[in-house]
């Protein structure tokens, strides 16, 4: 069985593309996805790319994560977007999946508004990936199938 990764972004995250490219790039979530695709066949995993406006649904995705049954995975990489800043929830719900979480921003966070410098993510990051666009979630990726072995 190929090792499985799941791959969460969060609100606005469905709106690259369309709005803000000197922030966020012309790439739309199609795009960045089907690049995840691409170097997870590479790479021999799987890939499954979820996005979601709502916290409760991204909550919902890391519990079953954990398993068992037929969502589980091996590792998370998540861009929680602003949910990044203010939810203790999706934190918990990491921190009780016990699994490998690679955080993503597109954006340098450190760069921008003070209220973006923290994430609530990274307490239960093995690594944060921020300021390199769509290719942040393609190294996220492999970091992800190197640890999954
Ligand atoms: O840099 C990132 O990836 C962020 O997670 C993106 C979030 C932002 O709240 C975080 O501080 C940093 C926002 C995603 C919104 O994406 C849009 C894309 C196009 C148009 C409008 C919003």
């Amino acid at each position: 069985m190929p090792k499985k990764i799941l791959v969460l972004n969060g609100p606005n995250l469905n709106m690259l593309g369309s709005r803000e490219p000197s922030v966020y790039g012309h790439k739309t979530l199609a795009d960045v996805n089907a690049a995840i695709q691409a170097r997870a066949a590479e790479l021999g995993v799987e890939a499954d790319c979820r996005q979601s406006n709502s916290e409760g649904e991204l909550v919902t995705w890391i519990q079953q994560a954990r398993g068992p049954g037929p969502e589980a995975a091996d590792a998370i990489i998540i861009n929680a977007g602003a949910y990044s800043h203010t939810s203790v929830a999706i934190l918990d719900a990491l921190r009780a999946a016990e699994l490998p979480v690679y955080e993503v921003h597109l954006s340098n966070i450190y760069q921008r508004e003070s209220f973006r410098h923290h994430s609530y993510i990274s307490a239960a990051a093995v690594a944060v990936i921020c300021g390199l666009g769509p290719d942040g979630y393609l190294y996220a990726l492999t970091a992800a199938a190197k640890a999954a072995g």
